[in-house]
């Protein structure tokens, strides 16, 4: 199995800015409409209509246009809210929640709760501060597995753009090219592009028989290392560059399509012994082992969003058809 020690290791090419970050964003008048969680499910009384996620490549032409406009918009033009260090949009906002808490965040109990509230978030933003209709789409990885290169996902006019080229192997084609990161590469702060380098070989981890392996685990303890082994890591280090640096990965928007097919993942694994397993939760609560000894992972541990939204109990990300996610995939 590939660990997540080789995803952390992945090397990553420092790469120079080539590009200046010429946003004109401004604040937004309609960003005080902004709810926290409770006030969210206090105005709705709870989960009615549910999301519905599905895959990138059942999406129109439409729908995949109106998803890039939306991240283009947290990219370019919403401001960041939370005050943290070199964030300046909302699509920084979400870099540094993950990357503030890398350490926390994987290797451990946390890993898949904490990704689908980070999934969840960004998906919140898209749709509250720009516009967006549809749900969080996920990549089909498994129809792409070994085959990451020629995936339509890459597309130039419908999709991503394409692979990193040239010695900081930025991306140069498609909707963020010449986007200029400010968080990462890793715990760094530096101005640098969407970089990419995709590994076919790599890519294999995400593949159908992987993903079956562990869908056959009995138990969440040994489920969540089998998700953040293979198919975690095929998407990664299968795409490379920005996507391969476990700290500060959500700085390629497909971090967002990757980690939303983890998710249905865990989803469908749990879907396989309802409701049993939207209680089985277990693991530690950091990667490596604290001065005064390991601490247990419990549902009532609390997944902090660093203020990009209100943060959340475990105990309430483990139904994703619950009053806080209210989604279903389809
Ligand atoms: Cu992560």
């Amino acid at each position: 199995m590939v660990s997540f020690r080789s995803f952390l290791t992945a090397s990553f090419v420092l790469a120079s800015a080539t590009a200046v970050f010429a946003s004109p964003i401004a604040r937004s008048s309609d960003l005080s409409a902004r709810d926290t969680t409770e006030e969210l499910g206090k105005r709705q009384g709870g989960c009615t209509t549910r999301l519905q996620r599905r895959a990138w490549h059942t999406l129109s032409d439409a729908e995949k246009k109106s998803y890039i406009d939306a991240e283009l918009c947290l990219m370019w033009r919403i401001p960041q809210q939370t005050g943290l260090e070199a964030s300046v949009s909302r699509f920084d906002d979400l870099v540094k929640a993950h990357q503030l808490q890398s350490m926390l965040v994987h290797g451990d109990g946390w890993f898949l709760p904490f990704h689908r509230l980070h999934m969840h978030a960004h998906e919140r933003l898209l749709r509250e501060e720009c516009g967006y209709n549809g749900a969080q789409p996920y990549w089909d990885e498994e129809a792409d597995a070994g085959a990451f290169s020629s995936s339509a996902i890459f597309s130039p006019t419908n999709g991503f753009g394409g692979n990193g080229v040239g010695e900081n192997n930025c991306i140069q084609t498609g909707p963020f090219a010449n986007y200029t990161l400010h968080t990462g590469p890793s715990y760094d702060n530096t101005d640098h592009c969407i970089s990419r380098q995709i590994d076919d070989d790599a890519s294999r981890g995400s593949s159908t028989e992987n993903v079956n392996a562990c869908l056959a685990e009995q138990k969440f303890a040994t489920a969540w290392p089998c998700i953040e082994g293979s198919p975690h890591s095929g998407g990664h280090n299968g795409v490379g560059g920005e996507m391969g640096n476990a700290i500060s990965s959500p700085g390629d928007p497909l971090f967002y399509l990757h980690h939303t097919y983890l998710d249905r993942v865990w989803w469908r694994w749990q879907q396989q012994s309802l409701p049993a397993r939207l209680t089985d939760f277990s693991g530690y609560t950091t990667q490596d082992r604290p001065a005064g000894g390991w601490i247990d992972a419990t549902l009532d541990d609390e997944l902090n969003m660093f203020g990009v939204i209100a943060n959340a109990r475990i105990r309430d990300v483990m139904d994703v058809t619950g009053d806080l996610l209210c989604m279903e995939y389809v």
